[in-house]
C-alpha cells in the first residue's frame, strides 16, 4: 500500500489525514510553513516525520504520494517539484494560480505517468453519484436548464479576513475560484459535459477588510475578536452570478457568495428535465429531491439499498447513519489509491489535473466576461 506525506497544517490538512487513516493508508509525515509548525503538527497528529523543508520531504524514499494542502499560491511549485521527484500528487484546489501554470502541470503529469488528482471532493457525495447515474440513464429526459448556488457566511463582516481575499495569495477569482469551481466541477460531472461559454457579474461587497496582525486560519475568524488589525484593500469578489452554456447548448446559472448570513457551507443545484427534476443541498447531503409534474414528488434518503449499483460503491454506512464532508474525502482518496494499486492513472475515477486546469480556465473566462461585460467562450484547450 502506498504511503502519503502532507504539505500544509491549516483547515484542510487534518481532513486529508483522517480520511487516509480511515482507509488504512499510512501518513508518514508533514511539512508546515516552518520547522516549528511541522513539529507541532507531527505531534498533534502522531506522525513519524516533521519535515524541515520540501527537499527533505521529497527526498524521503518511503513517501509515494504528496498531498498538497498548503495555501493556493504554493500549489504550482510544490506539485511541480513533487512530480520532478517522482512522487504521485494529490493537490487541493486550485491546482495553480493561473492557466499557464496549470497547463504546464497537466503536461508534466502526463509525461510522468504518475497518478495526479485535484480535490474536487463534492462529486463523492453518494447522492451526487446517484444523480449522475440517473441523468446518464435518461431518467430526466432532455435537460432544459441547471440552476444553483454555493453560499457561505464566514466572510460576512469586514472584520473577517483570510489570505484568500488577496488575489496574489489565493488567485484573482475568489468566491468563484474558492467555491464556484466546486459547483462547476460537480455540475459538469453530473451532466457529463463541460461549460463552453459564460457571462458574469461579480461584486466586492467589502473593498477593504481588517487584517488581524497575527495569523488567521480559514473559517477561524468567526471565533476571534478584539485583536490588533490593519485595514487592507481587497481585490477579489465576495459575490458572483454567472450565466452558463454547456457543450450541448443547455443553459445554466450559478450564484456564489461568501457573505450570505446563515449559509454555513451550502451548495445547491437543481436540474430540470422534460420528465423530472432533481435537486440537492450540501447542508442536507443525505437527501435527493425528485420532482414530478404528474405525480407526487419524492425525497430519496441515502440508503445503499435504494441506490443504483454504481452510486452504492460510494457509500459505506446504512441509511440513517449520516455521511458527509469527511466521507467525500475518504471516497476520493479510495479512488486515487486504487489507481495507485493498479499502477496507472485512472482518469474516470477521480478529478485529475486536467479537471483542475479546466476550472482555472473557467475562472479566467468568468473574470474576462465580468471585466468586458459580455459573453466569453471558454477555451477548450485540452
Ligand atoms: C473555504 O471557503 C472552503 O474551505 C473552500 O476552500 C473549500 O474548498 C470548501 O470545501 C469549503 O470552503
Amino acid at each position: 500500500m502506498a504511503t502519503a506525506a502532507l504539505i500544509g497544517t491549516g483547515f484542510i490538512g487534518p481532513v486529508h489525514i483522517e480520511a487516509l487513516r480511515r482507509l488504512g493508508i499510512t501518513v508518514r509525515g508533514v511539512l508546515g510553513s516552518s520547522a516549528e509548525k511541522s513539529q507541532l503538527a507531527a505531534q498533534r497528529w502522531h506522525l513519524e516525520r516533521a519535515y524541515r523543508s520540501l527537499d527533505e520531504l521529497l527526498a524521503d524514499p518511503q513517501v509515494d504520494v504528496v498531498h498538497i494542502t498548503s495555501p493556493n499560491r504554493f500549489h504550482y511549485e510544490q506539485a511541480l517539484r513533487a512530480l520532478q521527484a517522482g512522487k504521485h500528487v494529490v493537490c487541493e484546489k486550485p491546482l495553480a494560480l493561473n492557466s499557464q501554470q496549470s497547463r504546464e502541470l497537466v503536461q508534466r503529469a502526463r509525461d510522468s505517468g504518475k497518478v495526479c488528482a485535484v480535490c474536487y471532493n463534492i462529486r463523492f457525495y453518494p447522492l451526487c453519484q446517484e444523480a449522475r447515474q440517473r441523468i446518464a440513464a435518461g431518467q430526466l429526459g432532455r435537460i432544459f436548464h441547471v440552476v444553483g448556488s454555493y453560499q457561505q457566511d464566514w466572510l460576512l463582516y469586514p472584520s473577517d479576513f483570510n489570505w484568500r481575499v488577496l488575489a496574489q495569495e489565493g488567485g484573482a477569482a475568489r468566491a468563484i475560484g474558492d467555491i464556484g469551481t466546486h459547483w462547476l466541477d460537480l455540475i459538469s460531472f453530473l451532466m457529463g459535459q463541460t461549460v463552453v461559454s459564460v457571462c458574469a457579474d461579480l461584486r466586492t461587497v467589502w473593498p477593504t477588510r481588517r487584517r488581524p496582525l497575527g495569523p488567521t486560519e480559514t473559517f477561524a475568524t468567526k471565533l476571534q475578536s478584539g485583536n490588533a488589525f490593519a485595514e487592507v484593500a481587497v481585490d477579489t469578489e465576495d459575490y458572483g452570478a454567472v450565466l452558463l452554456r454547456f457543450a450541448d447548448g443547455t443553459p445554466g446559472v450559478m450564484v456564489v457568495s461568501q457573505v450570505t448570513a446563515g449559509a454555513k457551507n451550502r451548495l445547491r443545484w437543481e436540474i430540470a428535465g422534460e420528465k423530472a427534476a432533481l435537486a440537492w443541498n450540501s447542508e442536507r447531503p443525505d437527501e435527493l429531491w425528485l420532482g414530478y409534474r404528474d405525480g407526487p414528488n419524492q425525497l430519496l434518503l441515502r440508503d445503499p439499498a435504494l441506490l443504483t449499483e454504481a452510486a452504492r460503491s460510494y457509500t459505506d454506512y446504512p441509511g440513517g447513519h449520516a455521511e458527509g464532508f469527511p466521507d467525500t474525502f475518504k471516497q476520493l482518496f479510495r479512488a486515487v489509491y486504487s489507481a495507485l494499486e493498479q499502477g496507472r492513472p485512472l482518469p474516470g475515477l477521480y478529478p485529475t489535473f486536467e479537471d483542475g486546469h479546466r476550472e482555472i480556465v473557467l475562472c479566467e473566462a468568468i473574470l474576462a466576461s465580468h471585466q468586458q461585460r459580455r459573453w466569453i467562450d471558454v477555451p477548450q484547450d485540452l
